[in-house]
């Protein structure tokens, strides 16, 4: 599967932590776009998408969220609730996004500006488009 837990460097000192990404060293890609989202209300899960050319990088900057990933072969859930810990996800990887806390700010570092058409949003064509079979079949 085609995704990395990446701990960044935390500089601490007596007043706090404090943690710096720079596009192409902490994140593995130009920085195209940042966005984020808060006040997910209890239960929601989202999502249900995988991208033709997007790489992103997770950060639940606040609170905690669980993410289910699937490469069409296996899955895997992963938290995140840690500042100093990013989920770098590839291309071609079908995301959900569930079980966020009421304080969760779940900010995400991405490599294009946004572009609906390169959204995979049927699980179907999601197997389609990377060559596989459905797990159940
Ligand atoms: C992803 C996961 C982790 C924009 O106008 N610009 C943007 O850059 C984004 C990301 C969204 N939007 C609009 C499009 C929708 O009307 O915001 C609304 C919510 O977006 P969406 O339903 O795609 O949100 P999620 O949570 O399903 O997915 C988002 C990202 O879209 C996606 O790339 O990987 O977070």
């Amino acid at each position: 599967m085609d995704y990395k837990i990446i701990d960044f460097q935390k500089h601490g000192d007596d007043r706090g932590m404090l943690v710096a990404l720079e596009e192409e060293k902490e994140i593995p890609f130009k920085i195209k776009r940042v966005y984020y989202m808060y006040d997910t209300l209890s239960g929601v899960r989202r999502g249900y998408h995988a991208h033709k050319k997007l790489k992103q990088i997770l950060i639940c900057i606040h609170g905690y969220c669980q993410i289910h990933l699937d490469n069409g072969d296996e899955t895997i859930e992963i938290t995140l609730d840690k500042p100093y810990q990013g989920l770098y996800i590839e291309n071609n990887i079908w995301r959900e996004m569930y079980n966020f806390s009421s304080d969760a700010v779940l900010m995400v570092l991405a490599s294009e500006i946004y572009d609906e058409a390169d959204y995979i949003r049927n699980y179907q064509d999601f197997l389609d488009f990377i060559g596989k079979k459905d797990k159940n079949e």
